[in-house]
């Protein structure tokens, strides 16, 4: 009874990681299966408690309670990019993971980038202002996650550790989209957007825990 949902609609361009990342929450060793391009709109769910709750004491529903993740997974391919609209409009998330990847074309990530907004609006509010309200009060998720950071560690890979280096070359990465960011921010400027740097393959499941966290805070405790 103290459970709580957390929705997402998980987008970005083909090759990102967006179903890595899903088979990777709800448990599955990603390591050992051979990606396949998804075709066709997938969901996903799985219950999480989330390591936080190990911070509150016994007599709080926090200590207690298990999130409940639902993932849309989405095909990233141009030709099968309408499918987004369809996703945005027939399930009602809390909002949306974008995926980049370093190792991608700067240029077709944007172009991703901005179909997603366009479908965003598009599900909101077709009405810039209205949407942003909208976005504000019901706490839509826009969420960026800059995947595959081990692309930045010249180290043996399952070793990967997020090092301030590593950090550094994700957020200089993040920079080609900073024209797009600042228009989406100058055109929504009520929500909020998040960022996480991540490896789906490689980074510990604390990351992963991590990142449903900033969900949870930002849904259920702001
Ligand atoms: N190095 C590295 N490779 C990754 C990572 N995450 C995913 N990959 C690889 O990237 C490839 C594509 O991953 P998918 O999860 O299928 O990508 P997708 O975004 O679902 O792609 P579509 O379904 O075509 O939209 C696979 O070969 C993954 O193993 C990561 O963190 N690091
Ligand atoms: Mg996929």
């Amino acid at each position: 009874m103290f459970d709580r949902d957390i929705r997402v609609t998980v987008l970005g361009n083909t090759g990102v990681g967006k179903t890595t990342l899903i088979n990777r929450m709800i448990g599955t060793d990603v390591k050992k299966i051979v990606s396949k391009k998804t075709l066709e709109i997938n969901i996903e769910e799985k219950k999480i408690k989330l390591k936080s709750s190990e911070d509150y004491p016994w007599y709080s529903p926090e200590a207690h309670r298990k999130y409940r993740i639902i993932a849309i997974d989405n095909p990233g391919d141009y030709k099968l990019r309408r499918k987004w609209r369809e996703a945005m409009r027939k399930f009602k998330t809390d909002g949306m993971l974008f995926l980049l990847d370093p190792d991608q074309s700067v240029e077709v990530q944007r172009v991703a980038m901005e179909d997603s907004y366009n479908y965003f609006l598009d599900s909101l509010d077709l009405k810039p202002e209205k949407a942003d309200k909208k976005a504000a009060d019901t706490k839509y998720i826009f969420h960026f996650v800059v995947n595959k950071v081990d692309l930045f560690s010249s180290e043996d890979p399952n070793e990967f550790k997020m090092s301030p280096k590593i950090k550094e070359q994700a957020v200089d990465f993040l920079a080609h989209f900073a024209p797009t960011m600042d228009e989406f921010k100058t055109t929504f400027p009520l929500s909020k957007f998040g960022i996480s740097y991540l490896s789906t393959l490689y980074s510990p499941y604390k990351s992963l825990d991590k990142l449903f966290e900033i969900l949870k805070v930002f849904l259920y405790q702001t």
